[in-house]
């Protein structure tokens, strides 16, 4: 028997163009945007077009776009926060994940506390 196909993330629907967002930076394996809920004065994710639910979900295939989303948060938190940043996965339920499409947050414009909550 085969599965119910999934219902596309929000993220899904951004990468197709059909939901809006406020693009930093896109190529043909990222997209960078700011987060509409922001918990940072700069507070941009990172996500891969490819649509992978989350780092628990992840295989030797998807190193090279690992590589590349890891790559583009450093580019975009240094350019975009100069004095520090910090890049966030949040994974499963436990993790804190609300959209089911792997993301990076990159956050900053402050500092940031330690631990988290
Ligand atoms: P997480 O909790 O790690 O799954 O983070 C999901 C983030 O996505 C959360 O900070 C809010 C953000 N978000 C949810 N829906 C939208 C949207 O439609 N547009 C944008 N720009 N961000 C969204």
């Amino acid at each position: 028997m085969s599965e119910a196909p999934k219902q596309p993330t929000i993220f899904a629907r951004i990468v197709r163009g059909e939901v809006p967002c406020n693009k930093v930076f896109e190529d043909d394996v990222c997209l960078a945007f700011h987060d509409v809920t922001p918990a940072a004065p700069v507070h941009v994710l990172v996500i891969p077009k490819e649509p992978v639910e989350s780092l628990g979900h992840i295989d030797g295939s998807h190193e090279a776009m690992l590589g590349h989303l890891l790559r583009k948060a450093g580019e975009i938190g240094q350019q975009l926060c100069p004095d520090g940043f910090r890049v966030v996965a949040n994974a499963g339920g436990d993790g804190g994940q609300t959209v089911a499409h792997l993301h990076l947050h990159i956050l900053g414009g402050r500092p940031m506390g330690w631990p988290p909550g």
